[in-house]
């Protein structure tokens, strides 16, 4: 049995409850193959089976009183996955479908996918099962500020900075922050995604969706290809998914789709500006659901119905896909769709959203498949911008912001095509990917000696 096998089966002993993160440690692991030949170091200073180990996984009780006067109770998270190359760096989720497993996949999933920046973070992943949908702002308010109670003691420029993720944006960061900063009585910038006037980065909000378009555009052009006149389905309808249409669209793509947990919208007219700054105002503002769109603009809205389950049983044609929502939304029947309605590049805006049966679909078939860790750095990496703008008291202009952005996007994906090359699976981006990430971070762990 291969040493990566020993390893896997290790943690599948250990976690057989936690299947999204055994889903991502096979992934990479299966990935790491070829090192384990090139680098004998690595597996003699126990490097395989340490990375798979969070350094520390913090679980604690959220307590808060709702507007009727009723006390709830939520569970808080915390992995401090890897902090190897900087400190810890990652969003918070707050959704009710989080628990231990699911945060572990995405602090796992951070590590390599932090590293591809080339910034210095290591990484984390948080969150609660506190559902924000709903909510009123106290309500939402009081649960941030109990929240970040118990999780200020844990974090620090220097130790473990969040940010943002699913049910987590500007509202929730300026409750946690304001608490933080109340209780700690340092500004220190501790959180990223912060907004303009107290810290934040221009271009942070949009930078996972203009980085997964820009990694796209890299893919694209390896077969001379671009987004122009291209149909492009979007799914989600949040931070995400709202500015890959915005880029999408500039770059000359026609946005015909969007969803959110209830349903999906069919804009065969394309998604322009005007009508994102509705979806901004509807999903931004108001929280209201994505069917008010399809009222509006007389769009066709699939009440209970993914995008990709839509693109299967109606046979819309699509060109570039970008999953946007959240993990495992497309399975092996909706990647088959996509191929055989002639989608040619997948560039993952979520993380984790297609199965590893999807994947295989996609990489059978010749599909310009970039995976989260690659395609979505482009929101943690701004964070690092933000932070670095931090250290430096200063605030760089939008151009400056977007400027590096791009460049860190074109340099992930020259990463993911060196690395793939020179381990024996060109054109592989998953492959490349995972082994870039990987490299970075098990050199600085084998320099620190068995800690
Ligand atoms: P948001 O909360 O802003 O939006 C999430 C969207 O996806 C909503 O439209 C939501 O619908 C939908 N969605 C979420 N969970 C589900 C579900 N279980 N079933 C169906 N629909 C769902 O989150 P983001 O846009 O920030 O995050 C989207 C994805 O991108 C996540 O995978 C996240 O981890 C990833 N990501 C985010 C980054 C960021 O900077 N924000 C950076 C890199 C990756 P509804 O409102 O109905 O729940
Ligand atoms: O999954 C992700 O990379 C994020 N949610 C962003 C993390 C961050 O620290 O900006």
């Amino acid at each position: 049995m291969s040493v990566l096998n020993e390893v896997y089966e290790k943690v599948k002993q250990r976690d057989p409850n936690q299947p999204e993160f055994l889903q991502a440690v096979q992934e990479v692991l299966e990935s790491l193959e070829p090192t384990v030949a090139k680098h004998p170091e690595f597996v003699k200073a126990g490097i395989y089976e340490r990375i798979v180990e969070p350094d520390r996984a913090l679980q604690f009780r959220v307590p808060w009183v709702d507007d009727k006067g009723n006390v709830q109770i939520n569970r808080g998270f915390r992995v401090q996955f890897n902090n190897a190359i900087g400190p810890y760096k990652g969003g918070l989720r707050f959704h009710p479908s989080v628990n231990l497993g699911v945060i572990k996949f995405l602090g796992f999933e951070q590590i390599f996918k932090n590293s591809l920046t080339s910034l210095p973070m290591g990484g984390g992943k948080g969150g609660s099962d506190f559902d924000p949908k709903g909510k009123s702002d106290g309500e939402v308010m009081r649960f941030c500020q109990s929240f970040m109670r118990e999780l200020f003691r844990h974090i620090g420029q220097f130790t473990d900075v969040p940010a943002g993720d699913i049910g987590v944006g500007g509202r929730e960061i300026g409750y946690m922050y304001g608490y933080y900063k109340k209780i700690v009585n340092e500004h220190d910038g501790v959180l990223t995604g912060k907004a303009l006037e107290y810290g934040g980065s221009l271009v942070r909000p949009e930078a996972t969706g203009y980085g997964a378009v820009y990694f796209a555009a890299e893919m694209l052009a390896t077969r001379n290809l671009d987004h122009k006149g291209k149909i492009v389905a979007v799914s989600g309808a949040g931070n995400v998914a709202q500015y890959t249409v915005e880029k999408a669209t500039q770059l000359g793509g026609k946005v015909i789709s969007l969803c959110d947990s209830d349903g999906t919208i069919i804009d065969e007219k394309g998604i322009d500006a005007e009508k994102l700054k509705f979806i901004l105002e509807l999903k931004n503002v108001r929280r209201g659901r994505i069917k008010e769109y399809a009222d509006k603009y007389g769009a066709q809205y699939f009440p209970g119905k993914s995008i990709w389950d839509v693109i299967k049983e109606q046979g819309v044609k699509v060109d570039i896909a970008y999953p946007s929502a959240t993990q495992n939304e497309i399975n092996e029947a909706h990647a088959q769709a996509l191929v055989q309605n002639g989608c040619v590049c997948v560039s993952e805006g979520a993380n984790m959203p297609s199965t590893p049966e999807a994947v295989e679909v996609f990489i059978n078939n010749k599909i310009l498949f970039g995976p989260g860790k690659a395609a979505n750095a482009g929101g943690v990496a701004t964070s690092g911008l933000e932070m670095s703008q931090n250290s430096l008291r200063l605030s760089w202009t939008r151009e400056e912001v977007d400027q590096r952005l791009h460049g860190i996007m074109k340099n992930i994906h020259k990463s993911c095509i060196d690395a793939s090359e020179a381990y024996g699976m060109p054109g592989n981006y998953v492959a490349g990917a995972n082994i870039a990430g990987f490299i970075k971070v098990a050199k600085a762990m084998t320099a620190y000696g068995i800690v």
